[in-house]
């Protein structure tokens, strides 16, 4: 699993993926790339993905976030894209950038900020758990201890 971000100030939102990540057993590797600052970079790594034989790319970005549709542009590996909150414009912009693909170049976008992020780590440990028995029971038991988590809430009212 390859998890990107276009800057070191996304790790607190990105953070959130790999808590998941490591929590499923999934490995994984991090690295800043930004389509703006590095865009060279961008071709290499879609490559290094691609040789790796990664099944996903999680990539976040804010603002002008362009580096998951750049990356979708490079490779076939699936990109997972999670818009960080900007500071000016609530992440909107990001979700925008990231979401609003042409046809043909498809990139899975998550909602903003730590819910995308976790939610981006959860979604490609799914798409693992289709062939891996493994990562399927570890994730089916995130689910069950979340739900347990709920319903150990004493604010719960069962019925
Ligand atoms: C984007 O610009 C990054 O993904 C980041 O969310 C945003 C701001 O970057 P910094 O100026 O904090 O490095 O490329």
């Amino acid at each position: 699993m390859g998890v990107v971000m276009g800057s070191r100030s996304d790790f607190p939102t990105m953070e959130a993926a790999l808590e998941v990540l490591a929590q499923l057993q999934i490995p994984y590797e991090v690295r800043v790339l930004s389509a703006h600052r590095t865009p060279d970079l961008l071709p290499s790594y879609a490559a290094r993905a691609e040789r790796l034989n990664l099944s996903c790319i999680i990539a976040g970005a804010g603002g002008a976030a362009h580096l998951p549709g750049m990356l979708a542009a490079f490779t076939r590996v699936p990109v997972l894209g999670v818009p960080v909150q900007s500071r000016a414009l609530s992440g909107n912009d990001s979700l925008l950038s990231i979401v609003q693909m042409p046809g043909g170049v498809p990139v899975a976008t998550f909602a903003i900020g730590t819910a995308g992020a976790k939610n981006a780590a959860l979604f490609a440990a799914a798409i693992l758990a289709t062939t891996d028995e493994d990562v399927r029971d570890r994730l089916d038991t995130f689910r069950a201890q979340q739900t347990q988590a709920v319903l150990d809430d004493p604010f719960f009212e069962g019925h």
